[in-house]
């Protein structure tokens, strides 16, 4: 993923554009991190027999331009995922560095999936960057200050968001959503997650011209077995 203010800079290589690597499950070395014994350790808490890594990311938070593109603005990650139930979802996203970016929404996850839009803003907004139309922004924040291996892991109801990338350099994280292999897939027309499904599904019938899949097929294809057997997902 290139971040949208970056990639129109005739000035900036284009390398130093991206933003993020998405999907990143067959890549052997990127990959140890998804089964590591610290990662997994508290997955299995979950007492799931077997475990998907479900969507997996390096995200390489450029400096930003100016434009605020690097912000991600407060969502819920479960907008994104055509497949529940969300109590056998949960996000791992480890500091590669010192980072206090990450702004949580403590106990936001009580809640139910709201409605996700891309948010107004002048700078621009990366590709599929959606955003809670309507959240309390009187409700408490937390700045999560966290040193270089550092990991956390949320349920996929939590509300968060990412402030702008004010340093030189860009910032690193490696993240895995892991699910348990039995959640069941959900067909999300009709529903607050149309959007994206929509969205998603256009960038893979043009990027790979596979016209009839759908967006829960654009997932199925993403998953990997961490451990046990591959169930539903
Ligand atoms: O690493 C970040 O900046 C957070 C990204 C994020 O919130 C997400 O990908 O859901």
């Amino acid at each position: 993923m290139r971040d949208v203010s970056i990639a129109k800079s005739e000035f900036i290589p284009d390398q130093k554009a991206i933003s993020k690597l998405q999907d990143i499950q067959e890549e052997p070395e990127l990959f140890r991190y998804y089964s590591l014994p610290q990662c997994l350790k508290y997955i299995l808490l979950f007492h799931w027999s077997n475990i998907m890594a479900m969507h997996t990311m390096l995200i390489n938070k450029p400096p930003d331009t100016g434009n605020r593109t690097s912000r991600h603005s407060m969502h819920q990650d479960l907008h994104y995922f055509p497949f529940c139930p969300a109590d056998r979802i949960v996000w791992s996203w480890t500091a590669m560095e010192k980072v206090h970016s990450l702004v949580v929404l403590p106990g936001s996850h009580h809640g139910t999936l709201k409605e996700h839009n891309y948010p107004e803003w002048e700078g621009g907004v990366n590709k599929m960057y959606h955003g809670v139309r309507d959240y309390d922004p009187n409700h408490p924040r937390v700045h999560l200050e966290m040193e270089k291996g550092d990991t956390l892991f949320f349920h996929p109801l939590l509300t968060h968001g990412s402030e702008m990338n004010q340093k030189q350099g860009f910032r690193k994280a490696i993240s895995c959503h892991y699910a348990g292999a039995n959640c069941y897939s959900i067909d999300v027309r009709g529903t607050t997650q149309e959007n994206i499904g929509q969205e998603v599904y256009e960038i893979a019938a043009s990027k790979y011209a596979v016209e009839d899949a759908t967006f829960e097929d654009t997932w199925a294809v993403r998953g990997r077995l961490v451990q046990g057997d591959r169930t539903n997902l």
